[in-house]
């Protein structure tokens, strides 16, 4: 089960990759989780991270493909993964099929959670993370529709599209449907 989660800012993929990791018994390979741990650790890839986090902007391409390259190497993610927020662009799309096709697998579907930006706004403000604020949130937004929302189209033949709207518990069986119809579509 390989699945890439794709959704704005807010959307609620880490709070429900976190329900379907332990369903599925995958690993949850959030990027944003990763960098935010190298922040914490001080190493050189947070130190480079940072003003682009803080900005709600997307960590260059050279920095963020190398992490995900480490990260999906390690035996954990051999068998399968949730990749929440990783690929953000069509070029990071492109290193991620060429990952896979190295390995001789693929995707089993792209996840797409659909929300309103009112919701994910009010959502946000409410989290209160660094980078939570009102101007952040706005232009993490903008990156959304400017850089990830073009994927939504790359991955036509993959996407499965989820209501995100809702309670936590609502959107998990939702997901869990979606899962099921992917894995086996017949
Ligand atoms: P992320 O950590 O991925 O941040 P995000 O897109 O804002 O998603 P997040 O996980 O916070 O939202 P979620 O929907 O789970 O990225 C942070 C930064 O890292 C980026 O801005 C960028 O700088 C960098 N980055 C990451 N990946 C990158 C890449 N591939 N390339 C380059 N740069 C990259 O949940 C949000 C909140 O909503 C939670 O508080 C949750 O409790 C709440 N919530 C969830 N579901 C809810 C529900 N149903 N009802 C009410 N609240 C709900």
């Amino acid at each position: 089960m390989r699945f890439v989660l794709i959704g704005p800012p807010g959307a609620g993929k880490g709070t429900q990759a976190a329900v379907l990791s332990e369903r599925l018994g995958v690993p949850h390979l959030s990027t944003g989780d990763l960098f935010r741990a190298h922040l914490a650790d001080g190493t050189w890839l947070g130190r480079a991270a940072r003003r682009y986090l803080d900005a709600g902007d997307l960590v260059p391409d050279e920095l963020t493909d190398d992490m995900v390259r480490g990260r999906l190497a390690e035996p954990d993610a051999r068998d399968g993964f949730l990749l929440d927020g990783y690929p953000r662009t069509v070029r990071q799309a492109g290193v991620l099929a060429d990952l896979l096709a190295a390995d001789g697998t693929g995707l089993t579907a792209v996840l797409e959670f659909a929300v309103p930006e009112e919701v994910v706004v009010d959502r946000l403000l409410g989290r209160g993370r660094p980078d939570d604020t009102e101007d952040v949130i706005r232009n993490r937004l903008e990156v959304y529709r400017r850089q990830t929302a073009p994927l939504l189209a790359t991955y036509a033949d993959l996407l499965v599209t989820v209501d995100a709207d809702g309670s936590v518990a609502e959107i998990a069986e939702r997901v869990q449907d979606a899962v099921t119809t992917a894995a086996d579509p017949a």
